[in-house]
């Protein structure tokens, strides 16, 4: 597209406010704000307008839902028994010929924590304070140790957060792991839209304002980044996607794994894990079986999606009728994410959120500090890839073992929830392995404890070590 090509694009977009933007700039300014416009997908961008901004799509009927079917965590329940075994040797199997990669979504803006910093950085173990992101790559570690292999470990930043992440890794050195082993790469950004007009916000003088395109863009970053060429000189067949805010996630998880790659009901293409719904309000998506133009097809219903009289139905024992909860724990097969970036019918939607973005006024270039939200940001999710498996399988797992989200400075999802979840699931671990623990009288440890990824990453592995008989009360102990 030519310079006036897109001046022509701009005003039949609806956005002519940013060509008369850079008609104000002086002239190097204007020219690398120029090239910056000239960047952006002036086909896509009018139809995103009319479908998702100026208007909001019409709310899903969601007719024909059903609660989707999993594997439960017992797998002797009658419910759906399965051989657990057979599974977890088969996700050994792949563990040991390093055929499975970590893969960290993070880079998300984390506003609701209030952290300043990529929230990897955020300090978030009970004794020790280590950042999140060295519980993930301890978690790697030892899974190098255990397989006695270079396991590599993908981390997905945002413009946002690129240079703070990747300069925090090196000034901790990695965390022991081999920069090698380690690879960032940067998710896409959208333009961020005014409320009610659509027209594209300027950040600060000749910047456009811009949002990360959702964890959803991470699909296709892997694959612009280069990052699925490098999986397959590698010999990855297999992604353990996780979020970065759950420092209880279980990376490598044989079970879950297995069943991923060899379940006669999965196409080993996108796996999920789910937990029971604390209750209707629980701010989880929910995995359903819905009729789509594809077929009948596993599906994430986000939480704000979920018609509540839906979110409330029981079954005949209380319990939720929709209550298989996502903790955003998925596996992806490495030719999955391939067939999405080359198959031309693979496109994810777009879902909108309206939110305060401060920005400055195009024509007087004066600083706007809303109060109310003024602009709409355009994200993809990556759960609506499920629609485009064959199909895919939910592992029930148990939220006490596996999740223990930080996302709210206070109250729940908060540091605070998070730390007492990490040390009760340390605590239950160690008196699983005979260690004396204190308890309160509503059965939370009367101490704080931690256990680190390279002692151990399951009760079992605590075998062997060497362990106190007990604990005092009021103790911090990390092991
Ligand atoms: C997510 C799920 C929710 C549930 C919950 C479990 C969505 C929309 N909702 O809620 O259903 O599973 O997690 O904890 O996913 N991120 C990026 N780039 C982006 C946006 C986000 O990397 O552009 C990362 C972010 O860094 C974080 C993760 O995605 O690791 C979750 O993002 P969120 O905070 O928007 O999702 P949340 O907590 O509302």
């Amino acid at each position: 597209m030519t310079t006036n090509d897109l001046k022509s694009a701009l005003s039949s977009a609806g956005q002519a406010h940013l060509w008369r933007h850079a008609e104000s700039l002086p002239s190097p300014h204007r020219d690398a704000f120029v090239g910056r416009l000239l960047d952006l997908d002036w086909e896509a961008i009018p139809d995103l307008v009319a479908r998702y901004v100026t208007s909001a799509p019409p709310v899903a009927t969601h007719a024909g839902l059903q609660p989707a079917p999993y594997y439960p965590c017992d797998p002797e329940s009658p419910q759906r028994p399965y051989d657990a075994a057979r599974f977890r040797r088969a996700g050994e199997r792949l563990l040991a010929q390093g055929k499975v990669a970590a893969f960290v979504v993070a880079g998300g803006q984390g506003t609701r924590l209030g952290f300043d910093g990529p929230k990897g950085c955020f300090a978030a173990t009970p004794v020790t304070g280590k950042p999140i992101f060295q519980v993930f790559a301890e978690q790697v570690l030892a899974a190098q140790r255990r397989h006695q292999r270079a396991v590599p470990w993908y981390i997905m930043t945002s413009p946002l957060n690129h240079d703070a992440t990747v300069s925090f890794f090196r000034r901790h050195n990695s965390f022991g792991l081999s920069p090698a082993d380690v690879r960032f790469f940067q998710q896409g950004v959208m333009p961020t839209f005014e409320l009610g007009t659509g027209r594209i916000l300027l950040a600060a003088p000749g910047v456009v304002a811009t949002n990360p395109d959702g964890h959803g863009g991470s699909l296709r970053a892997l694959w612009d980044s280069g990052a699925v060429a490098c999986m397959k000189s590698r010999g990855v067949e297999h992604l353990s996607y996780f979020q970065v805010d759950n420092p209880l996630v279980n990376v490598f998880d044989p079970l879950f794994i297995g069943l991923h790659a060899e379940a006669p009901d999965s196409s080993a293409q996108m796996s999920s894990k789910m937990i029971p719904k604390a209750g209707p309000g629980e701010k989880v998506g929910v995995f359903c079986r819905a009729p789509t133009h594809r077929g009948p097809r596993t599906v994430v219903i986000e939480y704000s999606d979920l018609p509540a009289a839906l979110a409330r139905e029981t079954n005949p024992d209380g319990s939720l009728r929709f209550q298989a909860g996502s903790i955003a724990v998925h596996l992806l097969s490495v030719a999955f994410v391939e067939r999405l970036n080359t198959d031309p019918a693979f496109a994810l939607p777009y879902h909108r959120a309206e939110k305060k973005t401060p920005c400055i006024d195009p024509e007087t270039g004066s600083a706007i500090n809303p109060t109310a939200p003024n602009s709409v940001k355009l994200e993809r999710f990556v759960f609506d890839a499920l629609e485009f498996c064959g199909s895919s399988i939910v592992l029930e797992t148990r939220r006490e073992d596996e999740f223990a989200p930080i996302k709210n400075a206070a109250g729940v999802d908060s540091a605070e929830s998070s730390r007492a979840l990490q040390s009760a699931r340390a605590a239950r671990w160690l008196a699983s392995a005979g260690v004396e623990v204190p308890l309160k009288d509503d059965g939370t440890p009367d101490c704080t404890l931690e256990i680190s990824p390279l002692t151990a990453a399951s009760p079992t592995d605590l075998r062997g070590e060497r362990l106190p008989t007990r604990i005092e009360r009021g103790a911090s102990l990390a092991l």
